[in-house]
């Protein structure tokens, strides 16, 4: 018996509990007394069946992933699950909440599995880099056969407690009381003395696969790994699940999980599932949060519709408003849209589309705000009009209502001053479309409330963003370091790079895309307008708007789209448009490798990301990472920008600043101060930052 583990009889079934809040992760603390409660009751004769169960909120959610990285203390869980197949008297686990990772080994350990109604059940280790290593990739494909194991294991993504019955995963789904219910059916399973077969021993789904089938599944699966290496991973252990004796391929999970938990993917990604959780904890969080009950958004387009529809999607009533009738019906018919393609797709089911419609209000006066707690203006970005709209809504909105502002670039603190009630307005930065993209910059202004900014992170939470509280600067954290990476992409072109080159070294390095192709499927024609609008230029890309070329949408941008395809194909026009510009500023082409590319982007990045630091815009380096991953798709696999720095050493980063800083002259490689004492202290090398 310990804190952490405790065992009751029931009827004759041993009733063995788990208690280590908040999710019963399987530590050391943990494992040591399970194993030694299960020693005991294998020899007990007063124990005619074991359930294994857990106290709080949870059944068991993993291994610890703390422990990761650390010497492992015997015993282990592979030893625990090994144990739990030489028991003779049947072994149920009792599944509430979320069994995870090495929290479902364990339950496939035993001899049977149980579950409330509203379990979740799952292995998700591929999103920490890893595979499931105590005998999961063994034992579920046995269960669920190999098709639905290796989609399980390589997306990561659990499923409900039906779902799992229905694919053989468990054997009961009970509505209530699951404990009594699991003690009633251990103690049936023990009456009918039926021989009981271990998981690692029912071998009939795998000898149905298709091996054949299987290998092209794995390879389309392989495709979309884009440089990770544990969905790799995974689907070679499922493989040598269906093809080996179960102790060798037993073994071989082990070798693949010893390789991946050292490695720098999956050092990056637990270092995101923590940053996560940190940007999560705003200070001022456990403050009296303000209620919500009916959200408003000024703006029917793209960006506010997306709004609407995050909200509506996490159950809250939403009151749309707009300038004039037909904007109104337009933007609530792009809403329908949505939702209809959704249902086409089977994401969505119709009743629940009617559900969501049915929480939209739409209005084309102001004074319908009064009864919103929380209004965000997402209308044209323009101060003047931002100014108007938020006056505006100072005059209808009631005491207490908190004013956000959707705005990507503009002053807070200017438009919080334009109310009388500075206290309740700050930043909502959502990313489009908004409805789909989880990260929410939340920006607190100099006069911001604590209680408005800690109600603002929570509702983040239940409407599933990933949320990263921002100070006001241009650009806030995500887009001012967007165009530090960007400002020398004209240069590299003009000095002989083409936006093919570019754009592999990007995807070579894991991002989903380059900025060129990026570029071109935002719009080219928004960076034009925004540049006109600050009296800026930049030679090559105003020169492909003059022509008309905006992208993807015109067929022609930075590469052309021929017959509607969104496949890029290089275009030699444009190739020459570069050369004729380059000559233009008499500047030779020489061949530009993608190490230099890399250098003169993502460095940029990084010191932008100390710069911000600096200034105390984002709190901490980590919530810079959780921005770029969740928001621009800087791969997991490298953990962030700034974890990445880290890894890279701070040392090189400087001295290659300094280099293109001493031959450009340009501000976005004059080394942040941070950086520069990081190199000289010796942190940040190759540790991650
Ligand atoms: C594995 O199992 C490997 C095996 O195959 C092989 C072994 C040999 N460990 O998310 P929350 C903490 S790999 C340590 O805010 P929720 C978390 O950091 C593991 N700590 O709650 C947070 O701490 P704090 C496979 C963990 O209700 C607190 O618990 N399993 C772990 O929104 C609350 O977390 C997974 O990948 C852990 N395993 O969501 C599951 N899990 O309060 C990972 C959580 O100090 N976990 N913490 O910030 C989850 O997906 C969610 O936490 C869960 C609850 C859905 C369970």
């Amino acid at each position: 018996m310990s804190n952490f583990v405790s065992v009751a009889n029931e009827n004759g079934v041993a009733v063995v509990t788990i208690d280590n809040p908040p999710v019963n992760a399987l530590s050391f603390a943990v494992r040591k007394p399970l194993y030694e409660a299960l020693i005991a009751l294998r020899d007990d004769p007063a124990a005619k069946a074991i359930v294994i169960a857990c106290a709080g909120r949870t059944f068991v959610a993993g291994a610890d992933i703390t422990e990761f990285g650390k010497p492992v203390e015997q015993p282990e869980l592979r030893a625990i699950i090994a144990l739990l197949e030489t028991i003779a008297r049947p072994t149920v686990a009792a599944i509430h909440g979320t069994a995870l990772g090495g929290g479902l080994e364990l339950a496939l350990g035993c001899h049977f599995r149980v579950a409330d109604r509203g379990a979740r059940l799952g292995l998700p280790e591929v999103k920490l880099g890893l595979l499931p290593g105590g005998g999961g990739t063994m034992r579920l494909p046995r269960l669920v056969g190999t098709a639905k194991a290796l989609d399980m294991i390589v997306s990561g993504a659990p499923i409900p407690a039906g779902e799992a019955e229905a694919a053989g995963l468990v054997d009961a789904v009970f509505d209530d009381d699951l404990l009594a219910q699991t003690v009633r059916f251990a103690g049936e399973m023990a009456d009918r003395s039926e021989p009981l077969v271990p998981v690692r021993d029912r071998n009939g789904r795998l000898a149905e696969t298709d091996l054949a089938f299987f290998d092209a599944q794995a390879a389309a699966l392989a495709k979309k790994a884009r440089g990770l290496d544990a969905p790799l991973a995974c689907a070679e252990a499922v493989r040598n699940a269906i093809t080996l004796p179960f102790d060798e391929a037993l073994a071989a999970e082990r070798q693949l999980f010893a390789k991946l938990v050292s490695g720098d993917q999956s050092r990056a990604q637990r270092h995101l599932f923590f940053a996560e959780r940190e940007a999560a904890k705003v200070p001022g969080k456990d403050l009296q949060k303000r209620g919500v009950a009916r959200v408003g958004i000024v703006g029917a387009g793209t960006m506010g519709g997306g709004i609407a529809m995050a909200f509506a999607n996490g159950g809250f009533p939403v009151t749309l408003l707009e300038t004039s009738a037909e904007a109104l019906r337009r933007g609530l018919a792009t809403i329908e849209k949505n939702y209809a393609v959704s249902v086409g797709r089977g994401s969505l089911s119709d009743e629940a589309k009617k559900e969501r419609l049915g929480l939209f209000r739409g209005s084309t006066d102001y004074a319908d705000l009064a009864d919103c707690d929380l209004i965000i203006e997402a209308v044209f970005e323009d101060m003047a009009v931002k100014k108007e709209v938020f006056g505006r809504l100072d005059a209808v909105a009631k005491p207490g209502a908190i004013l956000a502002t959707n705005t990507s670039y503009l002053d807070v603190n200017a438009i919080a001053a334009s109310t009388s009630r500075p206290q309740d307005v700050l930043g909502m930065h959502f990313f489009s479309p908004a409805n789909v993209m989880k990260l929410l910059e939340i920006v607190r202004a100099e006069k911001t409330a604590p209680d408005a900014l800690a109600t603002v992170a929570d509702l983040a939470r239940r409407i599933g963003k990933v949320a990263v509280v921002v100070g006001v600067c241009h650009g806030f954290v995500g887009n001012r370091m967007l165009a530090a990476r960007g400002a020398e992409n004209e240069f590299l072109l003009l000095e002989g790079a083409t936006p093919g080159q570019v754009d592999k070294a990007f995807t070579d390095f894991g991002w989903p895309m380059g900025p060129f192709q990026m570029g071109d499927l935002a719009g080219l024609d928004i960076g034009w307008r925004n540049r006109k609008a600050r009296g800026q230029a930049a030679a090559i890309a105003d020169t492909l708007c003059e022509q008309g070329r905006f992208g993807q949408k015109t067929g022609r941008g930075w590469y052309r789209y021929d017959g509607g395809s969104r496949e890029p194909a290089q275009d030699p026009e444009v190739e020459a448009l570069i050369r004729a510009k380059a000559a233009e500023q008499g500047i030779a082409a020489r061949a530009i490798g993608a190490e230099e590319i890399l250098e003169r982007t993502l460095y940029p990045l990084v010191n932008e990301g100390a710069k911000i630091l600096e200034e105390g815009i984002a709190a901490r380096a980590s919530d810079i990472d959780v921005v770029w991953v969740n928001g621009y798709g800087f791969p997991v696999g490298k953990g962030g920008p700034m974890f990445w720095a880290g890894v890279e050493g701070a040392g090189k980063i400087v001295e290659r600043l300094e280099h293109w800083h001493q031959r450009t002259g340009r501000a976005i490689f004059d080394p942040a101060a941070m950086l520069r004492r990081f190199a000289e202290i010796g942190a940040w090398e190759g540790a991650g930052g």
